[in-house]
């Protein structure tokens, strides 16, 4: 392998590029007319613009990208997250033009994007899923005996959605049958797929995902987990690792499972095994992310690891080394800083950067793509930038996070800092014992701690 193509843009193509560069490779970027000034574009070897703002026009325009990868004789393409970074037929398409996906298989892709057919194989490793149907509900009669069998609340989930889209929480018959008609045609809208699947909701659990590397030889390797709890609308906002508020036994046992999940799923790159915990620290698999995730830099600063590194190797046919994975050492917190205006609902917010000071020192990192005079679009994500920050104990990079988000004075757009703030200020944060339902709730009152 020597150069890669960066078919994606913003933090995680620059964070892409960086891993490149250190291992001595080239890289070709790719970007919208919308994005000519954006730093991927300035420091890839290559650039290579491939369409309009629109990302059906551009990041998600198959042929173009493949296109830049056949003129620049890319011979690998790294496809992020977001985007097509889970579509197997991008992976099929650049596996029969001899391109490198950096990532999983086709196969596993097709696989892990069919939710239902996810937890029959890891029912089959063994390790528990949500109560549910083994197969998709075919109509309004089985959906009526399946719901009596599971028990109210219930919860919809679209067989090939993921990442909440296509759920629909349901708690008596109506909600039910009005919920299957309406999220089976949602689904089928968004996903090309409408087959939608039952589950018993759990009302109150923790989001704790295990992230877990695989070479093409068979070897496995966890890199701990992850708490993502801290969510609205199902956009992570506040990650940590390790998690807090679960016993080291529960945590020993998550991170085994994951591993016999991977295994089961003959896995091999980056991948994230998703759990819900129950307050009685019963576990329950969701689902299997088959790409990098936005998270993942808080499992790197607890264990000094380069993921993205990591997977280059292992997608030119490296071998990895289990034991690097093992050394776990204090805690991280990554704060998602997006450009949203808190007092419209965190839509999203537009305008030209301008950067006073941005934090830094001892176990602070900073992974974002912003610039002094940068214009921030309102056409892709809102992500501005990644805050994570590393200390000792769990209390201590609290600390270091709240005056680390001090020093990040950014002018132009609005943010959530100020949410940030006050959640790592709010105690039932800073308790550790937080589950999904926190942060609805305190954004259901005042805002501010009472
Ligand atoms: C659930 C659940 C409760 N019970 N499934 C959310 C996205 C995807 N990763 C799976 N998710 C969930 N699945 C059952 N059976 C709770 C979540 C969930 C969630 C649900 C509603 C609102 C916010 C949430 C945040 C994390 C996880």
């Amino acid at each position: 392998m020597d150069k890669i193509l960066i078919a994606n843009r913003g933090e995680i193509a620059l964070r892409i590029i960086e891993a490149a560069r250190e291992l001595g490779l080239s890289t070709v970027a790719i970007y919208s007319e919308a994005d000519k000034n954006q730093l991927h574009v300035e420091l890839a070897d290559e650039a290579y613009c491939i369409g309009p703002r629109e990302a059906e026009e551009s990041y998600l325009n198959l042929p173009a990208i493949i296109g830049a990868a056949d003129i620049s004789n890319a011979d690998a393409i790294h496809p992020g997250y977001g985007f097509m970074s889970e579509n197997p037929h991008f992976a099929e398409v650049c596996e029969g033009h001899g391109i490198n996906f950096i990532g999983p298989s086709s196969e596993t892709l097709q696989l892990a994007g069919n939710k239902i057919k996810s937890k029959e194989i890891v029912k089959s490793a063994g390790v528990q899923v949500v109560p549910g149907t083994e197969e998709a509900v075919e109509n309004k009669d089985r959906l009526k005996a399946k719901a009596e069998e599971l028990r109210y609340p219930l919860i919809l989930k679209a067989a090939y959605g993921g990442g909440g889209r296509g759920m629909r929480i349901v708690k008596d018959e109506d909600e039910l049958m009005e919920g299957f008609t309406s999220s089976s045609k949602e689904a089928q809208a968004s996903f090309g797929e409408g087959a939608m699947y039952l589950e018993r909701y759990l009302p109150n659990p923790k989001h704790v995902e295990v992230q877990v590397i695989a070479d093409e030889d068979g070897n496995y390797g966890h890199v701990g987990e992850r708490e993502c709890s801290t969510q609205r609308r199902h956009q992570k906002i506040i990650e940590e690792a390790p998690a807090p508020g679960i016993s080291g036994e529960t945590r020993e046992q998550l991170r085994e499972d994951a591993i016999k999940i991977a295994r089961a799923f003959n896995y091999t790159s980056l991948g994230t095994v998703e759990f819900l915990v129950d307050e009685d620290e019963n576990y329950y698999f969701i689902e299997l992310n088959a790409r990098i995730q936005v998270e993942h830099p808080v499992s790197e600063e607890i264990t000094g690891v380069n993921l993205v590194k990591d997977q280059i190797k292992i997608a030119d046919g490296g071998e990895l080394d289990p034991d690097k994975y093992n050394n776990f050492q204090g805690h991280a917190i990554e704060c998602r800083i997006n450009a949203e205006d808190p007092e419209r609902d965190f839509l999203p917010s537009a305008g030209d950067i301008k950067i006073r000071q941005l934090p830094g020192g001892n176990g602070v990192r900073l992974d974002t793509w912003i610039y002094n005079g940068i214009t921030v679009s309102p056409y892709y994500d809102s992500l501005l930038a990644k805050l994570i920050v590393s200390g000792d104990t769990r209390y201590d990079t609290i600390t270091k996070t709240i005056s680390a988000l001090r020093r990040f004075e950014i002018s132009g757009v609005k943010t959530n800092k100020a949410l940030h703030l006050d959640l790592l200020r709010q105690k039932e944060f800073r308790s550790g014992n937080y589950s999904i339902t926190f942060l609805e709730r305190f954004l259901g009152g005042s805002g501010r701690e009472a």
